[in-house]
């Protein structure tokens, strides 16, 4: 699958590996499936792709090279061996210049990010994020610089877009 990036499209601002799942749905609450997903900030939106499409591959994010996800991939936490096997299949199929399309896209305009309270997760450093829409995201890493950096550009990002 192709991702045709829309000429128009400004440079991301940030990017980066993270463990990512949904935990509601337009209001409705769904299993929860922690992925590692190759996160981008692009304007007032998130972008999450499987595996990762760093370097010059989708979307262009200047961050995003092969030694910062290596790092990430060591600095995460064990999956099972299972997600493992998962983990190596995505990088293999995504490194090579092939593009990945974003699995899905959040629209952060008049959404909310607070840190997750022990019930929501029993992972360190999770942020809870909620949308519009109403669909609840968390977002985890172990490195805790990494999710005060998300943290702190998802805040600045819903209160610039806050009024549009
Ligand atoms: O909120 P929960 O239900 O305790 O979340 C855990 C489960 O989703 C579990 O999956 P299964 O119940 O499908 O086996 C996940 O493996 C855990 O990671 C979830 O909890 P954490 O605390 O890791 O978010």
């Amino acid at each position: 699958s192709t991702y045709v990036q829309d000429p128009s499209d400004k440079p991301s601002e940030k990017c980066g590996v993270l463990n990512v799942t949904k935990i509601t749905e337009n209001g409705k609450k769904v299993r929860k499936n922690w992925t590692s997903s190759w996160t981008v900030l692009q304007g007032s939106r998130l972008l999450f792709a499987k595996g990762q499409g760093g370097g010059t591959s989708w979307p262009y994010c200047p961050g995003g090279s092969l030694p910062e996800f290596l790092l990430s991939v060591l600095s995460s936490w064990r999956p099972s061996a299972k997600k493992r096997r998962a983990a190596r299949f995505d990088r293999a199929s995504s490194f090579g210049g092939s593009q990945s399309k974003p699995e899905f896209t959040v629209d952060l305009r008049g959404g909310s990010v607070e840190w997750a309270s022990k019930d929501k997760s029993s992972k360190k450093h999770v942020i809870e994020l909620k949308t519009r829409q109403g669909t609840e995201l968390l977002i985890q890493s172990e490195n805790d610089n990494v999710i005060s950096e998300w943290y702190r550009a998802l805040q600045d990002t819903i209160s610039t877009h806050a009024w549009e």
